[in-house]
């Protein structure tokens, strides 16, 4: 108990604000988690993700094993892969993390995927996530949701927030393309299957369709689900360039439908 404060005490003055939670199941802590967050989505998106960097301060291997979190119905860890010139996200058991090492889990990258959201990520609020770890037990952190292009470091806590003038644009103020699409029996029809945008825009898809679908746009790790009643009305702030396929998952259907293209500005 002696030698956890004191460990406790120690990371707390070299990482500061950084630092989001402590380990405190264990006796052993060996692991530190820092600079996690959560982006903000649209109330209708389904899957949400988490980024944060884990460092092994112990002497063995440890491995990042299972996560829950109240705000989801499961969670999963993802990699990204390409394949065939396109980006995958490939479901992994666990993530192991060498001792004396840090693992970031980022943004195109390793992450931490919430499944069936049961409540909107909304900017400003927290939410709280475990972890558990094969030897370090489990640790519970409270993961920000930040903007829509945020990453790793890039984070600000909120003392920062209201010293610092917002840095980031009102996203209502960026330019906007529509685009819209009408998907019949899993087929895009007539408006061809890649839609442009430059970087900094944000791409508005109205999409009808004849039956219900869960899409998926790769690279973002954006899902969106879609109904046969009305139009869908989805936005994408176009932060990342690239070639982006957007897939449709579900049991009758699994090939990507479109392509979304983000050029440099
Ligand atoms: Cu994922």
């Amino acid at each position: 108990m002696k030698r956890r404060l004191w460990i406790s005490a120690v990371y707390c003055i070299v990482l500061g604000s950084w630092i989001s939670s402590i380990a405190t199941a264990s006796a052993h802590v060996e692991v530190v988690i820092s600079n996690s967050f959560s982006r903000t989505l649209p109330p209708n998106v389904q899957n949400g993700a988490v980024f944060l960097e884990i460092v092994n301060k112990g002497e063995k291997e440890d491995f990042l094993i299972r996560s829950t979190t109240p705000i989801a119905r499961a969670v999963e860890f993802h990699q990204h892969t390409h394949e065939d010139g396109l980006m995958r996200m490939k479901k992994i058991d666990s993530i192991p993390i060498m001792y004396n090492t840090k693992v970031s889990l980022s943004p195109g990258g390793l992450h931490i995927m919430l499944l069936d959201l049961k409540q909107p990520l909304i900017e400003g609020e927290n939410f709280p996530l475990t972890l558990f770890f094969k030897k370090s037990g489990d640790i519970t952190i409270s993961v920000p949701i930040l903007g829509t292009d945020a990453n790793l470091h890039t984070k600000k806590n909120k003392d920062d927030d209201e010293k610092q003038p917002k840095s980031e644009p009102n996203t209502t103020n960026l330019p906007t393309v529509q685009f819209e699409l009408v998907i019949k029996d899993g087929k895009v029809q007539k408006s061809g299957k890649t839609f442009r945008v430059k970087k900094g825009e944000i791409a508005e898809f109205r999409i009808s369709s004849n039956e219900p679908h869960v899409l998926h746009l790769h690279g973002y790790d954006i899902e969106f689900r879609i109904d046969d009643k009305s139009q869908n009305i989805f936005q994408v702030k176009a932060n990342a360039t690239g070639r982006f396929p957007v897939e449709m998952h579900g049991a009758k259907y699994h090939h990507t439908i479109f392509y979304l293209e983000v050029y440099p500005k």
